[in-house]
């Protein structure tokens, strides 16, 4: 069976875009590839944390990832910092990509320039994203958009270490949704919604109440020329609430938009539609928070199961540059 393996940062409140652009997929993937997913907490050190909220962030993603559907019988679902190989192997995948490699990422551009103390952490974030996949002789990588250049990168690195040392890593490719790969902000159209940036109108959270879906849905920006079609360059607003409703159906933009011919109704539905989808998240996701001591367990169970296959790949990528077996 064909691997899949994705990760995500305990950064935030989990949102419509991370649910439309990359967990529908990573649970559809589960019923049919061997499926390893992993909440990425060291990566979301690369930005300053408060322990506390990292803490509780990454049980409550945990959590929320369950409630979404993966299945801890199905998929092994664990936390990167509880399996050691990530920050063992970073040091190869370091070694092997390139400071101009590096220094082209987009990702890094754009949040070295909206922060103040920007860590080293954050430049090499690559090298530990490549060690984070290619661990587990990964075949398939469910993500958003967004994450393009970073499975680039992977794939480059792997090649150039099967390259000098001989075949290691499996190459992987990315796997990105026909909709809902990306998810805007309601309030900014020209920018993707995300977890770290503050932008409280722009973002519904998967958690988020009923009443405020509606509101911030029927607030969303649109344009002035009443026209209902779907061009994400000319009209963002608009081709925005069609990838979300489309995403929320199992649709795409252009079908969805045959329908309408105003933004009131276009809106009304895509309000409800995203309530729909969310509902029993939310109802699965207050079951799940009262029992703390279980999601441990199963992130428990989850690292021991990760480590049975990423164990051996380190020690043959370790044997394969040249360092001595322990
Ligand atoms: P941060 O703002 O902290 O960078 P994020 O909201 O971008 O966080 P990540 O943890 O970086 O979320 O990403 C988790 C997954 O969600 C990735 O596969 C990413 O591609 C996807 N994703 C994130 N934002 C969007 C979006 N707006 N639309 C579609 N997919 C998204
Ligand atoms: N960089 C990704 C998170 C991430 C990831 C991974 C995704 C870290 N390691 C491995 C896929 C596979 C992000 O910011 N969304």
């Amino acid at each position: 069976m064909a691997r899949v393996f994705s990760g995500i940062q305990p950064s935030g409140e989990l949102h419509l875009g991370n649910l439309l652009g990359a967990l529908v997929n990573w649970v559809n993937h589960q019923k049919s590839h061997d499926a390893v997913y992993c909440i990425v907490d060291l990566h979301a050190l690369t930005l300053p944390k408060r322990p506390e909220e990292l803490r509780e962030n990454s049980l409550k993603l945990a959590q929320l990832l369950i409630a979404v559907g993966l299945d801890p019988d199905k998929s092994i679902l664990f936390m990167q910092s509880h399996v050691p190989e990530h920050s063992q192997l970073a040091w190869l995948m370091e070694c092997t990509v390139s400071f101009g490699e590096l220094n082209r990422m987009t990702a890094f551009k754009d949040k070295s320039g909206r922060n103040e103390f920007i860590s080293g952490g954050l430049f090499t974030y690559p090298a530990l994203q490549a060690a984070d996949i290619l661990l587990y002789d990964t075949d398939l990588v469910p993500v958003g958009d967004d994450q393009r250049q970073h499975i680039e990168i992977t794939r480059d690195i792997a090649e150039r270490f099967n390259s000098r040392f001989g075949n290691t890593f499996v190459v992987p490719k990315h796997v990105i949704p026909p909709a809902g790969a990306r998810i805007m902000d309601l309030q900014h159209p020209d920018r993707k919604m995300s977890k770290s940036e503050t932008s409280p109108a722009g973002t519904i959270s998967v958690l988020e109440d009923h009443d405020s879906i509606t509101k911030k849905i029927k607030r969303a920006v649109t344009d002035s020329d009443g026209e209902i079609r779907f061009d994400s360059n000319l009209k963002p607003g608009v081709s925005n609430l069609l990838s979300i409703l489309a995403a929320a159906t199992s649709s795409t933009p252009e079908e969805v938009a045959t329908g309408y011919s105003r933004y009131g109704d276009l809106k009304i539905d895509t309000a409800e539609a995203v309530i729909e989808l969310l509902r029993p998240i939310q109802v699965k996701f207050r079951e799940l928070e009262s029992d703390p001591a279980e999601t441990n367990r199963l992130l428990k169970l989850g690292s021991s199961k990760a480590r049975e296959i990423s164990s051996v790949t380190l020690e043959r990528a370790m044997t394969k540059i040249g360092l001595l077996n322990a």
